[in-house]
């Protein structure tokens, strides 16, 4: 079969990652990039030998010829993005956050059904390797059911070297970073029914939050806990994993620092080492979301190919982009926020 051929429109600070990973996907290729910075488009276009360049994205998709479309922009212009693949009938990757509120993202998710065609939310945190591994662990039952959860990303690290706009949003880590960290929590403990947060600033560089206390309360009557924090120093920055902790009614799962997956049961408690792989381009710490990112473009394509639903569809992180709408209104109201009434 040939390859797909996809453009990718926003060749920024996280572009980079996703062409590489484009590199190594089978079965698709990029032929086309777009972006009205023109020096970032030269120089991902000359890094990556991409002859087919654009600095208007109308002008793209009316020159065509390619298959799908990774949006790789922030979120501003996201809905405008997606809703031109829509009129352009091009499936569509788009990164995260998916959208600027929860109707913009139900806009999105229609205008593509629509369409006719498949929405992939860039929601790659689920496909590092760690995470994969206690989902596998709880899939082959070795804790039982699982009754309580925390799922904790507390860090020093300086996330605005990389990303300078995140210092001057209104809306911080709940938006940028705990949206992963809540999309995990849904990945291994089920949807969700309530969100009760609380928020702080300790930076006083910064606009937004940069720390979040969330309890969530999934719909199989579970519990759990995302905390995230990028004011947090250790004596071991762990910069950027996701740690977390699973009760079961058999045992217990403790995904700790060093990536070590640690089940305890009736047969006694195993370890685990669940390191994510060093791909030839990646670079440490960078390299367990350098991994991920890898493994949800083969997954987009793979589902693409056999016409199977992506796992971070636009329609399913709907579910998660609810968590962080009701995480604010919680912090600001002091209340419980039914979430199954947003969606
Ligand atoms: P960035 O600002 O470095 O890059 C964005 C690029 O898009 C810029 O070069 C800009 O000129 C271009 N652009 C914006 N609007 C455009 C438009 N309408 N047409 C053409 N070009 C346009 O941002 P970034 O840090 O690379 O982040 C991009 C997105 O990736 C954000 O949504 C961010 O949240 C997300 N991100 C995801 C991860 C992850 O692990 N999934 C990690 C980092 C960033
Ligand atoms: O996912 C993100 O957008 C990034 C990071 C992983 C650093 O939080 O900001």
């Amino acid at each position: 079969m040939t390859d797909l051929k996809g453009a990718l429109i926003g060749c920024g600070f996280f572009a980079v990652n996703q062409m590489h990973a484009w590199n190594d996907v089978e079965g698709a290729r990029i032929v086309a990039i777009c972006d009205r910075d023109p020096e970032r488009l030269k120089t991902v276009g000359d890094q990556f030998g991409i002859e087919r360049r654009y600095s208007d994205a109308e002008a793209l998709f009316s020159d065509g010829r390619f298959d799908f479309v990774d949006i790789a922009t922030t979120v501003q212009s996201h809905r405008p993005l997606v809703e031109l693949a829509a009129r352009h009938k091009i499936a569509a990757i788009c990164q995260k956050p998916f959208a600027k509120s929860l109707a913009d993202a139900k806009a999105m998710v229609e205008a593509c059904q629509n369409a006719g065609i498949p929405l992939m939310v860039h929601e790659n945190f689920r496909w590092q390797a760690p995470i994969q591994a206690v989902r596998k662990a709880l899939e082959e039952n070795a804790i039982g059911v699982p009754f309580w959860g925390r799922f904790s990303f507390r860090s020093g690290y300086d996330v605005f070297s990389g990303q300078p706009y995140l210092a001057a949003q209104d809306r911080f880590i709940i938006e940028d970073l705990g949206i992963h960290t809540l999309d995990i929590a849904r990945y291994i403990l089920g949807d969700v029914r309530a969100v009760t947060a609380r928020t702080k600033r300790v930076n006083p560089k910064i606009k937004g939050e940069d720390v979040a206390t969330i309890l969530l309360d999934h719909q199989s009557g579970a519990t759990s806990i995302v905390d995230v924090s990028y004011v947090t120093k250790l004596s071991r920055e762990p910069f950027p994993e996701t740690l977390i902790e699973l009760d079961g009614s058999d045992g217990t799962i403790r995904l700790t620092p060093g990536y070590q997956l640690e089940v305890t049961n009736a047969r006694g408690t195993h370890t685990l080492d669940v390191s994510p792989k060093l791909l030839s381009w990646a670079s440490r710490p960078w390299h367990n979301i350098q991994e991920s990112v890898y493994a949800i473009q083969q997954h987009w394509v793979d589902q693409l190919k056999r016409g199977g639903e992506h796992s971070t569809s636009g329609a399913d992180n709907l579910k998660t982009f609810a968590l962080v709408e009701a995480a604010y209104d919680s912090a600001a109201g002091h209340l419980t926020v039914d979430v199954e009434a947003m969606l």
